[in-house]
């Protein structure tokens, strides 16, 4: 490779480039072991990222630094962290020397000195302090409460609160998802295993079909791109009847609630109308569809197969991690008090037969469902670089409802999401390939 600025500017270009694999820098004469270069195009959404993070020490600096600014709501900050540990998530090989990130696209002065730290030291200094500052502590733990974001989170640190036990003890009153986030603290902060996924698939499908036959609904978020846990479960319902769908969501919560898998809900209505706003100007895409965040109550009938899981979860328990921050010096049943446990586990059983899951259900009429599939099968950076690609190369406004094209002034429809990439002029990418 003799020229570092073509190879870079057909990067951008999205032309193709013949990568040179084991070639020899000039610069790099002294170096002893050859280098691989990387080709990556600069939109996420152009590139295919697998769960096999070949990366993961770098990614996971930079994933923290991005969190951090997230908790911090520096948007801009995190963003860009979280575009550097993309780039490198899409990478085939680990990265070895600072010469092969020449030419990547997304990688700034900050992500590149943190990157340079850890190959060089095996570390981060600013991760480090970042995981050792006690704001940083604070933040997790605070927004480690369901209904709890950064800004809460920040008023109550700005009150002297760092902790569960601070909180329990301050006059703060806590609103209904808050008080549910609380009380089920340790089970929400317990990453959900795929079998737990399926088992509450099953259970919420078949209340689905048993208020409307003929709905359907599909898992999505992280499970559908393949992972193996995650925070929560996602699902999207709709019908293949336009309107059938209407009303559906207060009906399904009825019925789970009657069933007793509810322990916490709250219901948000469909609010889009095409005509009225189009999609360039909802302030989120998020918040639109008809919505349900719920808590769900898996019991262990319904976990069968789950029994691995379990096992392992209660081998684990006395490490107890979320508890662990907050109460240090502390004995466990007194942590446990806190959160209105201490009952469960001082049962003559000695456990707890179920345990809280966090539960999202969306409703889609089926004309936006493509998109409905594409906005919520995640990640969020492929998201958000899918629309950034939708805007600025193609003028076209992409939201989990419709793509408007500005050029034509006109909304482009789509059935599929393979439809959706071809209407983008992006080639189709696998959910198990949209990791970025
Ligand atoms: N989403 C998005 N932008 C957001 C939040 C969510 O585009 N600000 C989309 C992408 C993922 C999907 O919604 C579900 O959100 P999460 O459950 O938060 O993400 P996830 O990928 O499913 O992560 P996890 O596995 O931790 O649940
Ligand atoms: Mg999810």
């Amino acid at each position: 490779l003799l020229d570092i600025s073509w190879f870079t500017e057909s990067m951008r270009a999205g032309r193709p480039v013949q990568i040179l694999h084991g070639h020899k820098l000039q610069e790099q004469q002294t170096c002893e072991a050859e280098v691989l270069l990387f080709s990556v195009p600069s939109y996420a959404c152009q590139r295919r990222t697998t769960l096999q993070n070949q990366n993961a020490v770098l990614t996971d600096a930079l994933s923290l630094l991005a969190e951090n600014a997230e908790l911090s709501d520096e948007e801009g900050r995190g963003v860009a962290f979280r575009r550097a540990a993309a780039v490198l998530k899409s990478l085939p090989e680990p990265v070895t020397s600072m010469t092969q990130l020449r030419g990547l696209p997304g990688l700034g002065d900050h992500s590149l000195r943190v990157i340079k730290d850890v190959l060089e030291n095996g570390a981060s200094s600013e991760v480090e302090s970042t995981k050792r500052s006690e704001r940083y502590k604070a933040l997790k733990v605070l927004t480690g409460i369901f209904g709890v974001g950064s800004k809460t989170a920040d008023r109550w640190i700005r009150d002297g609160i760092h902790d569960l036990r601070q909180l329990g003890d301050s006059a703060h009153t806590l609103n209904r998802a808050q008080q549910a986030g609380l009380e089920h603290y340790d089970d929400l902060n317990q990453p959900v295993t795929k079998a737990e996924a399926d088992a509450i698939g099953e259970i919420v499908e078949a209340a689905v079909v048993s208020v409307l036959p003929g709905a359907r609904m599909t898992l999505i978020g992280g499970f559908r791109r393949g992972k193996q846990t995650g925070h929560d479960v996602d699902f999207l319902i709709t019908h293949p009847e336009e309107g059938r769908e209407v009303g559906l969501m207060p009906k399904v919560v009825s019925r789970l609630e009657a069933q007793g898998f509810l322990l916490y809900q709250k219901t948000t209505r469909n609010s889009y109308l095409e005509s009225k706003d189009g999609p360039g100007r909802p302030s989120s895409n998020m918040d639109r569809f008809e919505r349900c965040f719920s808590i769900f109550k898996l019991t262990e009938e319904e976990r069968g197969g789950m029994k691995r899981a379990d096992t392992e979860r209660e081998s684990d328990a006395h490490s107890h991690t979320s508890h662990q921050i907050h109460t240090r010096g502390r004995g466990l049943e007194a942590a446990d008090e806190d959160e209105g446990v201490a009952e469960e586990r001082s049962k003559p059983a000695g456990r707890k037969r179920w345990r809280a899951v966090r539960v999202d259900l969306v409703v889609s009429p089926i004309s936006q469902f493509a998109f409905a599939l594409l906005g919520w099968t995640g990640s969020k950076l492929f998201e958000r670089e899918l629309r950034r690609w939708a805007g600025h190369e193609k003028s076209m406004s992409l939201s989990s409802h419709a793509l408007y094209d500005s050029k034509q002034s006109r909304y482009l429809r789509a059935t599929s999401e393979e439809e959706i990439f071809s209407h983008l002029g992006l080639e189709f990418i696998p959910p198990s390939e949209r990791n970025a």
